[in-house]
């Protein structure tokens, strides 16, 4: 298949580990360089999008949803638009900042505990350049960084030039964002950290859970704050295929829609691009590769998802056992979905700029302007 001579070479790197001599540790390390140079010699430079359509995905709930949110906005103090983690620079839908954006707003990233944060400082560099200067990262299903999220709401709606609060206390903030991103999980861990009380808000682990929005939900008494839970809702058009297919692999658009294969391939694509190289050893399969067929069917093997298809040969019907590459390619995203490949940030923030060239100085004082060098 799209088996190029990098990643042939690739393979060859990672089958000297067998025949390389010595043993032990000693092995190890060689193996780790040989992945290390392999990765940056073997993967594809490139994904191939042609002939692939942007999933669209845009049912009657969501267009509901959003002139609901709409006409909801101007009983609400803010908005909290949840996103997820991996993929912090891409794939919010547009129409939010558009039409929702205009109170104060707090970008929450989470699933931070399934996204690679060593590169946290440059992405929040990035957003606060694009005007989002409030950005907390959180994991609902432990209540991390939970703690920060009323305290900040509070001082950005008391420094909100809509301010008067008056006789009354309380405020009402609305949840939004993209399906499966962490909405609901989020109002019921504040009310877990704040209230020490139970779930609120349906959760689950497909796109499209939270059909309509919802009443107003209490999650802190003191400052006294009420959330309202919202349908996740994606843009009517996405951008590109990429990112189309970024939000797929987190679990935002319906899989059918986009289709497992090339999920599975992107994946691979990415795992390999970014030098995530843990599903080697959490599927057993001894290198890196970057061909998705013979890793999906080292991966059927490996799980003993093989299916039986009749082959019509000149002397009658065969049947013939065959790797599972759906059950495959279903197993190998379920395990990047959970965190079983290792923390992975699908997006890579743009290098920061270089710093100004230092101006030379003579004896601490920079020349005079118009001087001579
Ligand atoms: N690993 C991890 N999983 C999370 C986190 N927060 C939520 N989830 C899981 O993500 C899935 C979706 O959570 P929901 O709260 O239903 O997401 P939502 O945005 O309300 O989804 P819709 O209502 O469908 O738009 C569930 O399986 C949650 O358990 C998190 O911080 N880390
Ligand atoms: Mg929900």
């Amino acid at each position: 298949m799209r088996r190029s001579w990098a990643a042939r070479l690739w393979s060859r790197v990672g089958g000297g580990r067998s025949g390389g001599g010595g043993g032990g540790e000693g092995r190890m390390r060689l193996w780790g360089a040989a992945l290390q140079a392999a990765g940056r010699a073997g993967r594809r430079e490139g994904f191939p999008l042609q002939g692939h359509d942007v999933a669209r995905w845009f049912p009657g709930h969501m267009a509901k949803g959003l002139r609901k949110m709409q006409s909801l906005l101007k009983q609400v103090d803010g908005v909290i638009e949840v996103h997820d983690a991996r993929i912090p620079l891409s794939g919010r839908n547009p129409l939010f900042q558009e039409t929702l954006g205009i109170r104060p707003h707090l970008l929450v990233l989470n699933k931070m505990d399934l996204a690679d944060l060593k590169e946290q400082k440059e992405i929040v560099h990035h957003l606060e350049k694009e005007g989002l200067k409030n950005v907390i990262f959180t994991n609902c299903t432990k209540d991390e960084n939970i703690n920060q999220v009323v305290p900040l709401v509070t001082k950005m709606i008391e420094s909100s030039y809509r301010y008067h609060r008056g006789e009354n206390p309380e405020s009402c903030i609305m949840v939004i964002g993209v399906p499966n991103v962490g909405k609901s999980s989020l109002i019921n861990s504040l009310r877990r950290h704040h209230l020490r009380k139970g779930k609120a808000s349906r959760v689950g682990g497909h796109p499209g859970i939270t059909r309509a929005v919802m009443s107003k939900i209490q999650v802190c008494e003191r400052p006294l704050m009420f959330l309202l839970d919202t349908p996740g809702v994606l843009a009517p058009r996405i951008e590109s295929v990429e990112i189309g297919l970024k939000l797929a692999l987190c679990g935002t658009i319906l899989d059918h829609l986009v289709g497992e294969d090339i999920m599975a391939d992107y994946l691979l694509y990415t795992l390999n691009k970014h030098q995530r190289f843990k599903y080697v050893d959490h599927y057993g399969l001894g290198e890196a590769c970057d061909d998705i067929r013979s890793v999906l069917k080292r991966i059927a093997v490996r799980l003993r998802k093989t299916q039986r298809v009749k082959v019509l040969t000149g002397t009658g019907d065969v049947n013939v056992i065959q790797p599972d590459y759906s059950a495959a390619a279903y197993d190998f995203l379920r395990a990047f979905r959970s965190g079983g490949l290792g923390r992975v940030t699908l997006d890579a923030p743009a290098p920061r700029e270089p710093p100004p060239p230092a101006v030379a100085t003579v004896g601490g004082h920079a020349p005079a302007p118009g001087s001579a060098g």
